[in-house]
């Protein structure tokens, strides 16, 4: 799926602004609201979480449908064109309706899906309503629960847990656009970039959609440099390019060159694409994690797309700021957890040369135990009752065909912290890790994190992976307070892991500390900021010690709103820097271990 981008032969118009909001009450889609201009509306940012700025309890913890509408110019150039209605995400799932005609539907709250909209009639100006369901369970990504329950002098009271923990955020959450492409067109680019000993190889393939006969057209390939250069140049749908004199896409230091696409019909132009591309070879070999044929280590965060105000909104100012603040603390990578993220957020890493492990929402898949609340509630097994297999495949299908050309994509995580250890997680993983390996065309390793219960004796899913990535709070959930013990379990744990999984790479995905900033005492106390710094280094002394360990991702990069339970004080603290972006002490300290870590070993 391409990126709307303006080309010669390209428009886009953001239709990002103020739209017309309105809570449903139960009746909108029965009363077919759609039908007319909705009534009775507030205003709403697009693209925002709708949850915070509805400045109303009413708003914020809102289950079910909400409505947004807007109405939208089409200019008259336009006209002849193809025009595409794209939803960079509606969470969790999303009806669309134009001038009142139902025109799309999606599940799955993070990832973009399109619409081609008639061009040919005669009205420029056209209606467009998005009904936006919110509501998680046992069959979609993320789990939550949903309960109703008859209290005596309120009546019904509607529940909607997250099996996760950060607040389930909803709404058009990423930004809508409305994009033309000539009437024959390019629909996809696949590229696969290899870096050879003198120079570098690249394997294309451009899908299209043409009008008439196919051979009317040709399609021409460039690959072009930064410098604007044309360095190689191939025809047809498909083939291979080499370059000479390559620069390689390094962490850190990305070099991008752009792929172009066009079709031509004899003299006449068309359509033309430009894809970013950057050559770097991946590969997990000798109990090492390679890029470009040099063993990385993994610097770096899992993160949220989390801000204030916003809440999961879009925001380009904290993305930017967010991969900055990453540089200056010499970190070289973050975990997209737990959903894949913004195109935008993509694009800007593969252009600052940040690595990116790129996760599916498969986040709460484990009905024994709710992140959440820390609690193993329910003794059903997970894999017999849980609905999420077909979504699971929906959103690895669609992330990877979003996701496929990134540079800045070295790996794919299936699943974080799904019942791992339980019977049937083999079963329910073996033909998802299957299916990515299948569907990436440039093969890039696969993980699915797991938590603490998902020891060597009890994991299920190990033989399944490349590489092995645990969270684990060792001096936080296990052995709070006891850096010392905490140590010693955690060095037992990774030792026991070597043996069952000799040379296998490892790395951790999250360890962390909740801290509120501006707590300290003499004696590292939980909560207090010495003890996050204590905490992060007693860790450290563990990895390194272990010779395949590829890798350290510390839980969180900032602090980030969860759902009320009695285990968050205000959402969760566990941040490196506040939800507002300033550091704490441990940023400090980890700046202090990561700049003086190679990017290589
Ligand atoms: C985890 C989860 C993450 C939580 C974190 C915590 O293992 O993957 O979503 O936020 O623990 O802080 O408890």
């Amino acid at each position: 799926m391409l990126y709307p981008i303006f080309t010669e032969t390209r428009g886009v118009l953001n239709l990002g602004g103020i739209w017309e909001f309105k809570l449903d009450d139960g009746r909108g889609l029965k009363d077919k609201w759609f039908e007319q201009k909705l009534t009775d509306t507030i205003p709403m940012a697009v693209p925002a979480s709708f949850n915070d700025i509805g400045v109303s309890g009413e708003i914020k913890n809102h289950v079910g449908d909400v409505w947004y509408e807007t109405e939208i110019t089409i200019p008259k150039v336009y006209k002849n064109e193809r025009l595409v209605l794209r939803i960079g995400a509606a969470t969790h799932k999303a009806s669309v309706y134009v001038d009142g005609v139902f025109v799309a539907e999606h599940k799955g709250g993070f990832l973009p899906f399109e619409v081609e909209l008639s061009s040919d009639s005669e009205k420029a100006k056209r209606r467009i309503t998005i009904v936006v369901n919110n509501i998680i369970d046992d069959s979609t990504l993320p789990v939550g629960v949903y309960e109703e329950e008859e209290v005596e002098g309120i009546g019904k009271v509607v529940r909607n847990m997250p099996n996760f923990d950060f607040f389930n955020y909803a709404g058009l959450q990423r930004p809508i656009k409305l994009y033309t492409t000539p009437r024959s067109y390019i629909k996809d680019i696949e590229l696969v970039p290899q870096v050879t000993t003198d120079g570098g190889l690249l394997s294309y393939r451009v899908s299209t959609v043409l009008e008439s006969v196919e051979e009317d057209y040709l399609v021409v390939a460039q690959l072009i440099d930064e410098e604007g250069k044309n360095v190689a140049t191939g025809e047809g749908l498909q083939g291979e390019m080499s370059v000479s004199d390559l620069r390689r896409w390094e962490p850190l230091n990305a070099y991008l060159y752009t792929f172009k696409a066009t079709i031509m019909k004899g003299e006449q132009l068309i359509d033309t694409y430009e894809e970013p591309i950057g050559f770097r070879s991946v590969e997990v070999r000798d109990g090492k994690f390679l890029i470009n044929d040099k063993p990385f280590y993994f610097k770096g965060f899992g993160k949220h797309e989390d801000s204030p105000i916003a809440g999961r909104g879009f925001n380009e100012a904290v993305n930017v700021m967010d991969l900055r603040l990453m540089k200056w603390m010499g970190a070289n990578s973050f975990r997209t957890a737990h959903y894949p993220y913004s195109e935008e957020l993509m694009r800007l890493a593969d252009r600052e040369g940040i690595v990116v492990i790129d996760e599916t929402p498969a986040v709460g898949v484990h009905l024994n135990f709710s992140a959440a609340s820390g609690g193993f509630t329910k003794e059903d097994s997970t894999w017999s009752r849980i609905k999420t297999f077909d979504h699971h495949k929906d959103v690895l299908n669609d992330m990877i065909a979003r996701d496929k050309n990134h540079a800045c994509v070295v790996m794919w995580s299936v699943a974080n912290e799904a019942a791992t250890e339980e019977e049937g997680a083999y079963e329910y993983f073996k033909p998802l890790v299957e299916l990515t390996r299948e569907r990436d065309p440039q093969s890039r390793p696969v993980m699915i994190v797991t938590f603490i219960k998902s020891t060597p004796e009890l994991d299920k899913i190990a033989d399944l992976i490349d590489v092995l990535g645990f969270n684990r709070y060792y001096g936080w959930y296990e052995n709070s307070g006891e850096l010392d013990v905490a140590k010693v379990r955690l060095a037992a744990e990774l030792a026991a892991w070597e043996k069952r999984c000799p040379g296998k790479p490892m790395m951790m995905t999250e360890y962390g500390a909740d801290t509120i900033a501006g707590y300290h005492e003499i004696v590292p106390t939980m909560f207090t900021e010495e003890y996050q710094s204590d905490y992060l280094k007693i860790n450290h002394e563990v990895f390194d010690q272990v010779p395949t360990f590829i890798g350290e991702h510390v839980w969180n990069f900032a602090d980030f709103a969860t759902s009320q339970n009695v285990r968050r004080v205000n959402g969760n603290k566990k941040g490196v820097f506040t939800r507002e972006r300033k550091p704490k002490n441990a940023a400090h300290e980890l700046r202090k271990r990561w700049t003086a870590i190679d990017d290589f070993y």
